[in-house]
């Protein structure tokens, strides 16, 4: 008497647990926007911070230094730590350099790139963001800007939602190419670059194919269901 009940109720469990775990996993598909590539400078190197992605600079390396940086769009609970320091240079040869970063965009959309920036007064004050769908041709984006003398509480954020190339593409890259400039030592400091999307499977809800297989999971799943009950009705009479 006690124990069928209890037969019942675990043959149950596998059904719906099943059914749970499909929705669940279906559900966390459509995820909000992720850092592809986050820079934070703390380490005092080029290399990215979290996330994958590499960032190159013609600048001259010794005018590519490292001074206190921000928590200024900083991701993750990065503390200020370092920033970015880009002088000048000897003739002001690094006006019309540039800073690339490469990310791939694949399975996200509405690309969006951020960072905290602050400049001295001779430092470069005319600086043009870029992007590229193919890593190799560079299009403006917005006018240049001009760094103000300190990071600020709000970031700079470039919204590339409208660049639907920039989508889904493992051949993206951006690019600051600084300029103005009047000495050596004027300097531009960078901190906290972050290059995010929303995920693909967020911007086409539901995935077709994702769809068809949950329903196919689940029709299989009542089929087998229902044979079972069909059995267990059988053996019982
Ligand atoms: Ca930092
Ligand atoms: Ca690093």
């Amino acid at each position: 008497m006690f124990l069928r009940p209890n037969l019942r109720l675990t043959r149950r469990i596998p059904f719906n647990l099943i059914c749970a775990v499909l929705i669940f996993l279906a559900a966390s598909k459509a995820a909000n926007a992720d850092e592809l590539a986050v820079w934070n400078f703390n380490d005092s190197d080029l290399n990215v911070d979290h996330g994958s992605g590499t960032l190159t600079s013609n600048l001259n390396v010794v005018n590519i230094l490292f001074a206190a940086g921000t928590t200024t769009n900083a991701r993750q609970g990065d503390p200020a730590g370092q920033a970015l320091s880009l002088q000048g240079g000897t003739a002001n040869a690094n006006n019309g350099r540039n800073l690339t970063l490469a990310v791939s965009t694949a399975g996200f959309a509405n690309i969006v790139v951020s960072f905290a920036t602050q400049g001295t007064s001779t430092g470069f004050n005319s600086n043009q963001f870029q992007y590229s769908t193919d890593g190799v041709s560079f299009v403006d984006f917005n006018p240049p800007y001009t760094p103000a003398t300190a990071f600020g509480a709000v970031p700079l954020v470039f919204s590339l939602a409208a660049i639907t190339a920039l989508n889904n593409n493992p051949n993206v890259a951006f690019r600051i190419v600084f300029n103005g400039a009047t000495s050596s030592t004027g300097n531009n400091r960078i901190d906290n670059i972050v290059v995010e999307g929303t995920s693909a499977a967020t911007a086409t809800i539901p995935e077709p194919t994702s769809a068809l297989l949950l329903l196919t999971g689940l029709s299989s799943l009542y089929k087998l269901k229902r044979r079972r009950d069909r059995q267990k009705r059988h053996s019982s009479t």
